[in-house]
């Protein structure tokens, strides 16, 4: 038999991380309020909590402190060198820049930071990738016109991007306008996605959904994302723009063929609808009838549908954690816990938050998205949320999460065997952080182990994990000795 192929000699290798997750510093130097920092923290007895009245007694807001990567960066920052990444993937906070995301003067202080940033990448032979919005709403948007709901989100964040690409024009050149898009098919997108909140109680909660002003957000990011790839190709012709979609791989529970054609759909909305946006630039006929049915009404302009043909992105990437069964029997549906949904695949086991883990899916869903787009391909989330457990000699014995990146890396191979062009894998996360749906430190996910804990007890120490030298090795080979 012929041997395997191999992954390509530039394939780009690394991890990723998100400014709200890691960078805490929440106030320093200018720094506005993001949606993520008036969340609580989910291991309160009541699920996580969006409070538009900061209550630090009463709450802990984890995205305050996270693990300081402001503070941290070029200690993290030299680990990844010394893990041999050729990429990294961050975010870049909307409120260092524009406190209140509408201003038309950015913050100096902000930029400043990530000058920092980037030339230490630069000065360790790491590229940045760099996500320009990872739920990092501006809060004060959230009051000013109930966040991306408002089609004047788009200039403000329009705005932001011309910012960035002026000033990196020659540091960054791999962008992704929004991490995780598609998240706004669903009402888990409206709070951290797109900051609508539309009730006036203390709190706010994610239980409120009003799918015209959750499809209009989504509209309006993707004619954001349009508009940014052509300002910013205008600004560097050499710009590479990606998708982020988070990609919940969906398979029949059984060949009956209600359960077919309920994935089918499910694919469709979840996975495919904003990819094809994003990708092909226009809207797919199958979400045209979906409004029509469901009543769902906004405003899409020819403008709109103009930009959104001329802004077509370069690269497709995605976050792979978990596929999911789908059933048309009510009585099987909903029987894993994820936050997801779905039933149970009897086939595969899952993680202690109900993910269910499933290497082979991502060969499936790599050669899913090639065919239907024949674009070059990046994973840029994958990954374990586990508890770790530091030892008396400062050693963390992860061999669960290598696990985990083993098979899954196994897969990627073998899809690029099947001939997908895959570019490059930055699985979640490089450093312990924060977990965005459980709001908990303990769900753990990084390469480097941060001490600290669910209350934010812990010095912040950096240790590295069994799975770092592991990760480090697999860099060394170029995914060769697994
Ligand atoms: C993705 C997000 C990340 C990250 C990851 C893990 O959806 O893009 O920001 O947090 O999921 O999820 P969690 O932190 O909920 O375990």
């Amino acid at each position: 038999m012929k041997q395997l192929k191999s992954f390509p000699e530039n394939f780009f290798w690394g991890a990723a991380s998100a400014a709200n997750q890691c960078e805490g510093a929440w106030q320093a130097e200018g720094k506005g309020v993001s949606i993520s920092d008036v969340m609580t923290n989910g291991t309160h007895k009541e699920p996580r909590r969006i409070t538009p009245v900061i209550d630090e007694d009463r709450y802990f807001y984890p995205s305050h402190e996270a693990v300081d990567f402001y503070h941290h960066y070029q200690e993290d920052i030299a680990l990844c060198k010394e893990m041999g990444f050729n990429i990294f993937r961050m975010s870049v906070n909307w409120t260092r820049i524009f406190p209140n995301g509408n201003e038309s003067e950015p913050n100096e202080a902000g930029l400043a930071f990530y000058d920092r940033v980037f030339a230490e990448l630069k000065a360790a032979g790491i590229e940045p990738l760099v996500t320009i919005y990872h739920n990092e709403n501006p809060f004060a948007l959230t009051q000013e016109c109930n966040g991306w709901a408002d089609r004047r989100c788009i200039d403000y964040y329009l705005n932001f991007c011309r910012v960035l690409f002026e000033r990196y024009k020659d540091v960054v050149k791999y962008w992704i306008p929004f991490n995780e898009i598609n998240c706004l098919t669903t009402k888990l997108g409206n709070w951290n996605h797109a900051g609508i909140l539309n009730e006036g109680t203390e709190f706010f909660t994610d239980q409120v959904d009003n799918p015209n002003l959750r499809f209009a957000a989504l509209h309006h990011q993707f004619v954001a994302s349009a508009r940014a790839v052509k300002l910013g190709k205008a600004i560097n012709p050499d710009f590479q723009f990606g998708t982020m979609i988070c990609h919940i791989t969906v398979y029949p529970l059984t060949c009956n063929p209600d359960d077919v054609l309920m994935t089918q759909q499910e694919d469709l909305m979840r996975n495919c609808f904003s990819g094809d946006v994003q990708v092909k630039g226009v809207y797919p006929y199958y979400i045209k009838r979906y409004f029509e049915r469901h009543g769902i009404e906004f405003e899409i302009t020819q403008q709109d549908l103009k930009e959104l043909r001329e802004g077509t992105v370069d690269f497709y990437s995605f976050s792979y954690y978990m596929s999911n069964c789908i059933s048309s029997d009510p009585a099987s549906a909903q029987v894993s816990g994820n936050v997801m949904g779905g039933a149970k695949n009897p086939y595969l086991t899952a993680t202690e938050w109900d993910w269910q883990i499933d290497p082979k899916g991502l060969r499936y869903t790599l050669n899913h998205i090639y065919d239907r787009y024949g674009i070059p391909v990046m994973v840029t989330e994958n990954g374990l949320g586990a508890r770790d457990t530091l030892t008396a000699d400062g050693k963390i014995h992860d061999a669960y999460r290598i696990d985990y990146l083993r098979q899954h890396i196994e897969q990627m191979r073998l899809a690029i065997d099947d001939g997908v062009e895959l570019i490059g894998y930055t699985p979640w996360s490089t450093m312990d952080l924060v977990s965005v749906s459980t709001g908990e430190m303990e769900k753990r996910y990084g390469f480097i182990y941060v001490d600290k804990d669910n209350e934010g007890r812990g010095d912040l120490k950096r240790y590295r994990k069994d799975s770092f030298f592991w990760y480090k090795k697999v860099i060394e080979t170029n995914g060769e000795d697994l």
